[in-house]
Order: structure tokens, then sequence, then C-alpha cells
């Protein structure tokens, strides 16, 4: 039996301001309030992920589950999965967020048979669906696991197997279809198998050719049905296997490229993926920014003194600084969002653990879009950058701009004027500023 209320204890978590001490409180995050052109809600579109917040037991590889979940304390699987959608929609809008993403296999159990899998899904979602309409509440994005059942050990959309193949698209179809059909915004694909453990049994080649084809089949249906949404590949360059193929924003735009899917899917970017793949998230935000290809974001941050995704709630100002700059400048984050891909530690059982790592994950980038909108209104990262290029505006640098120039004439250019000054790169100085920009807030 599913219960009427799951986090008695939490009304709803409001703006109160830096001064209040009061924890479930917003100090930040003031959704209404303005931040330059748009609302902070507008800004930022933040998302709560099912599987963490909802799903997550709190097991690792030493032991077993620990998180204490009302919800859970039911027996049939299907009346289980109706009650962590009560839970997650009474959670989320005593939170106040107005987006939540979802895998389909979060919020439905699989059966036997694909129709049977299909028919839970579909079952659950017509109970997604009557609480949306009820709360307001919407869906950012949906995706399909295709990284848990043991069917897709040596991969889904590049398995060895043939078949594999065909299931992971029935999947995928299935996903995209619910994600419609509840007019989510975005559709990711995380290929969280998509790699290899040893090039000893690996046609690598075979292997991207499949995944191109799939991702074309995916762009070709969404076309079909008319989801109008965001496609969007998530990158990451380890952990499940040794080595993804979605590496990092530069491989995978690559790989998209290549197979001439460069205008069909852009990049949800995560903060702890950056990390492990040896990137700062400015990096990956950045990388994905000039590009035009930066479509959502995974609001998380990893443990530096840890070689795995921790997928912790994002808790470091400069972060979320540094992150909000690339996103102002982008013009926005719209139709993605900021998808807290995060979770409690084990020792954090109790529920109000799950709203205490919200309230400081959105208060963290909150506070980063206030300074970062600072720092574009002083100007001054801008104007240091552009005169420290400014060199390329004048005479002879100009043509290198506009590709007019070639060897012979920059040669000609050098020799004729003496070495050249260097300026400082001030980079303490701007460290400095930038610090002196978050203790203002
Ligand atoms: C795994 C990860 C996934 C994707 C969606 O590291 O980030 O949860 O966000 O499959
Ligand atoms: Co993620």
């Amino acid at each position: 039996m599913t219960q009427d209320e799951y986090f008695p204890a939490v009304e709803t978590v409001s703006y109160e301001g830096p001064e209040s001490d009061d924890p479930l409180s917003y100090a930040y995050y003031d959704p209404e309030r303005r931040v330059g052109e748009k609302t902070m809600a507008e800004h930022l579109r933040f998302s709560v992920a099912f599987w963490h917040t909802f799903v997550e037991e709190g097991t690792d590889p030493f032991g077993a589950g620990t998180m204490q979940r009302p919800w859970d304390d039911v027996e049939d699987p299907m009346e289980r999965a109706e009650a962590r959608v009560d839970a997650a929609f009474e959670f989320i809008e005593k939170l106040g967020v107005p987006y939540f993403c979802f895998h389909d296999r979060d919020v439905a159990p699989s059966g036997e048979t694909i129709a049977e899998s299909n028919a839970n899904l579909d079952r659950i979602v017509d109970r997604i669906e009557d609480r949306m309409d009820e709360t307001g509440i919407e869906l950012l994005w949906g995706t399909p696991q295709l990284f848990y059942e043991p069917k897709y050990a040596h991969g889904a959309a590049t398995s060895p197997n043939a078949d594999v193949y065909a299931h992971a698209a029935a999947q995928t179809k299935q996903a995209l279809d619910v994600t419609t059909r509840l007019d989510g915004e975005n559709f990711v694909i995380w290929g969280g198998r998509e790699g290899y453990t040893t090039l000893l049994n690996t046609d690598m080649d075979r292997e991207f050719e499949n995944l191109a084809r799939f991702l074309r089949m995916v762009a070709d249906y969404a076309d079909d049905i008319g989801f109008d949404g965001q496609l969007l590949i998530e990158p990451k360059p380890k952990e499940p296997t040794k080595h993804q193929y979605d590496f990092d924003a530069a491989t995978v735009l690559s790989f998209l490229r290549k197979y001439g899917l460069e205008e069909d899917f852009n990049l949800n970017l995560e903060g702890n993926h950056a990390t492990l793949a040896g990137h700062t998230f400015q990096h990956e935000l950045r990388y994905a920014r000039i590009n035009d290809a930066l479509g959502s974001i995974d609001a998380n941050q990893g443990d530096k003194l840890l070689g795995w995704d921790t997928d912790q709630f994002p808790t470091d100002t400069k972060t979320t600084t540094l992150a909000m700059l690339e996103i102002l400048e982008a013009g926005g984050i719209a139709p993605g969002g900021l998808n807290f891909d995060a979770k409690v530690r084990r020792e954090s059982f109790e529920p109000v653990d799950l709203f205490y790592g919200h309230v400081s994950g959105i208060d963290t980038f909150a506070k980063g879009l206030l300074v970062a909108q600072d720092l574009r209104e002083s100007g001054v990262l801008e104007e240091f950058v552009e005169s420290r290029y400014s060199g390329y505006e004048e005479s002879i640098h100009a043509d290198v701009a506009a590709g007019q120039t070639d060897l012979v004439a920059l040669a000609e250019y050098a020799e004729n004027n003496g070495p050249p000054e260097l300026d400082s790169g001030r980079q303490e100085r701007l460290e400095l500023i930038l610090n002196r920009h978050i203790a203002k807030f």
C-alpha cells in the first residue's frame, strides 16, 4: 500500500536568505529573483534524478544497502514502483524544483519479456502523468537504462551479439515513446556499457559503426514520432567499462561529426565525469559551448582523492561559478537544465538527508549564478582576455584572423620586427579577483 505522506517532517523548502540558520531553507535560491534578463528559476532549471533519490539502496562493493526508504517497504514490485512515484512527487514539490529525470528501469521493473517490461513501464507512466498534472512538475529528460541487466554485459549498441543490439533498440524505442508522451524536453543516451575491457576481443571499428547506426535510428525515430525535444549524449571516460567510447566532450563531438550526427545530438555534461576524464568541469562546458553543443548538465561533483564516480552533491562555489559563467556566455542552458545526478552518502541514510543534499546543491549553483553574473557585469575577465589577444587586431596579424596571410609574409614580418614582447598571464591576479567576487555574496 502506498502512504499519504513520506516526508512528514518537512513542509516546503523556501528562500530565507543567507542570514537564516535553517538548513532546510534556501540561502541563495530565490526562484523569482531576477538575475540579468531572467529569473533564477529560468536560469537554473533544476531537476531531481529519480534513480539516486528514490531507488538507490546505499550498497557498495563491500556492504549491503543502508537507506531507510519508507516507500520501499512494499512487497509487490509494481506497487513499490507506484509508491516511489508518489514519494518522488511529494519530495520534488516540497523542494520547489520544476523538473525530474528518469531511466525507464528506475521507475518500473523489467518483466520476463519485452512486452511485459513495456506494459510495466506504461502502467507506471500513467501514474507519473497524473502526478505531473497535479503538481505541474515537468520532465527534463528520460533515458533508456542499457547497462544494468546481464544481457548488456558486453555492451548494448556496441554489443558483439546482434540480438542484444535489437533488445537495446526495443528498449530505447519504448523509452523515447514514454518520454514523448510525458512531454520530456530532452532524451539522453549515456553509453554505460559502450566501451571495452580488453581490445583482444574487440572489433572497435565495427562497434563504432554499430553505435553510429543506432544513434541515427534514434534520431530518425524521434523525428517519426514527433519528439520535439533535444537529443543528448552524456560523455564519461571510464566506469563501468575500462574505456568508454563517449570519453569526453571532444571525443564525442569528433565521433558525431565523423558519422554525420552532429546536427542531431548535443551534449549532457556531468561534473564528476569531467574529473574522471582529467578535465575541469569548466573545460568540458567551454569545449561544448564553443562548438555549439552545450545541451544540458548533470550537476554533481566527485572526490578528488577517489578515482571513481562518487556522484556527490555540488558544494564547491568556485566550480559552480565557473560553470555558470559558461552557461551565461552560451545564452542559457534551456531546453536543458541542471539535473542533480547526485546521491547522498551511504552513511546518510535518513530520508531527510535527501533534502539536505539537494538544498546544498541548489544553493551552491544559485550562488554560482550570482557570482558569475556579477563577474560578467564587472567585465573584468572579458576585458583581460580581449586585451590579451588584441595583437591579432592590428597590422599583419589581422590577416591571420582573416585567413589572408601565409608563412612567407609572416616570416618577413617577424624578421623585420625583432623579438616579441610578452605580457604577464596574471593568473594569480585573476584568481584573487574571482575569490573576491565569491566573497561578496
Ligand atoms: C552514470 C550517469 C548516468 C547518466 C544517465 O555515471 O551519469 O546516471 O546520467 O544514464
Ligand atoms: Co549523469
